[in-house]
């Protein structure tokens, strides 16, 4: 990999963001990330990168911006000079979408149309991957999805996850731009967001097991979803980058199981019966949820050999181990 490679992440300190910088920085990149202005300078998913003397200001840089400010992105992008962009950042939580659906429609939305004008205006070619995600499919119009699977959304993030996809085709299509759309389907591991159901249970189940909690509140456990490991996740979107054409990409496993399979393999890994600690609360539950969320990757598979590389079962073990760890360092 040249020195040349120098990448630009929206997002970098989100679950997503922090793997794919690590996987940028394996391969060589200079990796300039955006970061927004927070009252504690703690970046918990990188701060084992900004920690390393031999990275930090030598080949990871970072900005302070935000995507709702468009002439700092300009000059972000004006100082780094990216040939390649990964624009994950925005606001990633589907039912809190029902709750701040304007602000996730801009950051999910506009702020798409915003980066993809700076790329446009660019004097060197830069590729372009877009976040996009399953949830464009919402209640979908069949199972599994593919790649001309029509968007019919159910929440107000879904609704600009697909606004902005489709942007993402036109500017490809109108502009000749190297932009790809990487339609993902949930992907966890340890380092996702303490407010997303994998996680959550993660946690408890491990925090029960060592008699920190006493118990687990959860929404609807019958919602299914096509669940892989966040790392062969960011793989998936550097790949794409790679190949000769831009193109969009379903990454998924091709299995979906129910939150209560989840649930019954988390607590399992502790020893416990899950039925004694796991409480229903309605105010868990969505307006609309999608149905039937199960992607088909064969197009990836075929085209860039792309495949995961955990079971579900892995998925979940490893999920609970990560939390048992940290709980052994609390105590
Ligand atoms: P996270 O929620 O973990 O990370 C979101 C990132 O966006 C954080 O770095 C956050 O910064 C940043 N961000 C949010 N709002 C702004 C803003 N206004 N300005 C600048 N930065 C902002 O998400 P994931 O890593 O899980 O997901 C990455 C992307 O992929 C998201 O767009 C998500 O919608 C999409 N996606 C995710 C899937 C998944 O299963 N994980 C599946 C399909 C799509 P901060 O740390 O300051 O909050
Ligand atoms: P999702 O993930 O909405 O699919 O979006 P999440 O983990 O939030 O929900 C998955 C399913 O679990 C049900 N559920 C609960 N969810 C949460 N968060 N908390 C609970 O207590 C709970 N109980 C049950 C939900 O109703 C839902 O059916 C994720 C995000 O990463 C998006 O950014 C991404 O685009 C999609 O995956 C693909």
């Amino acid at each position: 990999m040249s020195a040349a490679n120098v990448a630009l992440i929206t997002g970098i300190t989100g679950q997503d963001g922090s793997y794919l910088s690590e996987l940028l920085l394996e391969n060589g990149y200079a990796v300039h990330g955006v970061v927004r202005r927070t009252s504690n300078l703690l970046r918990s998913r990188i701060e084992h990168l900004r920690r390393d003397e031999k990275i930090y200001g030598q080949r990871l840089f970072l900005h302070y911006g935000d995507l709702s400010d468009g002439t700092t992105l300009r000059r972000i992008f004006r100082e780094s000079q990216p040939t390649a962009i990964y624009h994950l950042a925005g606001q990633s939580h589907v039912g809190l979408s029902f709750e701040i659906p304007e602000s996730t429609c801009e950051e999910a939305g506009m702020a798409t149309l915003r980066l993809l004008e700076v790329a446009r205006d660019q004097e060197q070619p830069v590729k372009f991957y877009h976040a996009s995600s399953s949830e464009i499919f919402g209640s979908v119009a069949e199972a599994p999805q593919t790649e001309t699977t029509p968007m019919m959304p159910t929440s107000p993030y879904g609704c600009a996850k697909a606004f902005a996809t489709q942007l993402a085709r036109v500017y490809r299509q109108s502009y000749g731009l190297f932009v790809c759309n990487g339609i993902l389907y949930n992907h966890e591991s340890p380092r996702r967001g303490e407010n997303f159901v994998t996680r959550k249970i993660a946690r408890a189940a491990a925090r029960i097991a060592r008699g920190l909690d006493l118990d687990l509140t959860l929404g609807n456990l019958e919602s299914r979803r096509d669940w892989g490991y966040a790392p062969d996740y960011v793989r998936a979107m550097w790949m794409m980058l790679q190949h000769k054409q831009p193109d969009d990409y379903i990454v998924a496993t091709g299995e979906h199981h129910s939150v209560r399979d989840f649930v019954e393999a988390a607590f399992a890994a502790v020893n416990l019966p899950w039925e004694k600690f796991v409480k229903h609360d309605s105010s868990f539950d969505r307006p609309a949820e999608p149905s039937r969320l199960v992607g088909c990757a064969d197009k990836i598979r075929k085209t860039l050999g792309w495949k995961p590389t955990r079971t579900f079962e892995q998925l979940v073990r490893e999920m609970v181990e990560a939390e048992l760890k940290a709980v052994e360092k609390l105590c």
